[in-house]
């Protein structure tokens, strides 16, 4: 089959996109053109909450998830918690192209890195540090903590579980100003899909936590007969509901883009009415939607051809 190529990412990333359209051009290979698309993102630290130096965990450290699903050969690479190295999506493609396995994670997965060649450096960076340290001296606010009680002498961490009632408590932190993950997904000439995402996670995380970015039919998913989706949001909710997956699933069952990720999205809300999140999806035949919950409006952008550049569109919210 021939396909029309597209590259269809979240949020008003243009620039990514861009990237991932001049090597669509170029290469005609879907996988290199996300994998340079989430890598510019990466480097331009887009929003903050993709690449280095975003989103600081408990202990101030950035950490990095990221996926490619290879929607031909069914194939998957992925890190997970990635530590000191900075381009995450490029190592993902590392664990699909060069290992037998799906994911690796944390600091094992940073050994894998640097034996593949990769720089180690820090990912920290002032604005990291600085947003660790005004929500260390903010209360020490255990963000995702939840029945626990606080260290009696700091009044806060370490936590242990709380004998009674619940102490510190604390919503869901997800919201337009803490979001964005770049989630992507490419169909090249060749109709080879290709979907995938990059992220640093959650502001202030509890150290360890992977998000739903890295977990196949969760963040990302993609097969080249049917179509491919990936989600941006609150992930620790999300993931529970494998909403790229069932996009997919909804697309092949003959749902349009747009009705597949509304069905994705409103089976989370079902369960948790305000979480914040999206999820966009295109088939094979290069129709492309979204749907989204907890916001207004959430933008995509889109580049395919016949464009003489990306476009950022939006849709309204569930
Ligand atoms: C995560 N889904 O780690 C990511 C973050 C995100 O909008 O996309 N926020 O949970």
């Amino acid at each position: 089959i021939k396909s029309e190529p597209i590259v269809i990412n979240t949020w008003k990333f243009t620039e990514a996109t861009r990237e991932a359209w001049k090597t669509l051009q170029e290469t005609h290979n879907s996988i290199d053109a996300l994998v340079a698309g989430c890598s510019k993102c990466e480097q331009l630290q887009c929003d903050h909450t993709v690449g280095f130096g975003g989103s600081p965990d408990e202990n101030g450290e950035t950490t990095l998830d990221a996926l490619i699903f290879d929607g031909l050969t069914m194939n998957v690479g992925a890190v997970a918690n990635l530590r000191r190295i900075k381009n995450a999506i490029a190592v993902a493609e590392h664990v699909l192209k060069y290992t037998g396995h799906s994911i690796l994670a944390g600091e094992l997965a940073t050994q894998f890195a640097v034996q593949m060649g990769f720089k180690e450096e820090t990912l920290t960076t002032s604005y990291s540090k600085q947003l660790h340290t005004s929500w260390a001296k903010s209360n020490c606010q255990p963000n995702f903590w939840k029945n626990v009680d606080p260290d009696p002498k700091t009044s806060c961490g370490p936590y242990t579980p709380a004998n009674e009632n619940s102490i510190c408590y604390n919503p869901s932190l997800f919201d337009s100003e803490n979001h964005d993950t770049i989630g992507m997904v490419v169909i090249d000439k060749n109709n080879h899909i290709v979907a995938g995402t990059s992220t640093n996670g959650a502001n202030h995380k509890i150290p360890g936590r992977v998000g739903d970015s890295p977990i196949p039919g969760a963040g990302a998913y993609a097969e080249n007969n049917v179509g491919g989706a990936s989600g941006t949001g609150d992930g620790d909710v999300m993931m529970r509901f494998l909403p790229s997956f069932l996009t997919v699933e909804e697309m092949r069952r003959g749902s349009t883009p747009t009705e597949a990720a509304l069905t994705a999205i409103k089976r989370v809300a079902a369960h948790y009415p305000n979480f914040f999140g999206a999820v966009i999806a295109v088939n094979v035949n290069g129709e492309y939607g979204a749907a989204c919950n907890g916001m207004d409006e959430f933008h995509f952008s889109v580049f395919k051809t016949n464009q003489s550049d990306v476009k950022v569109q939006s849709v309204l919210c569930n």
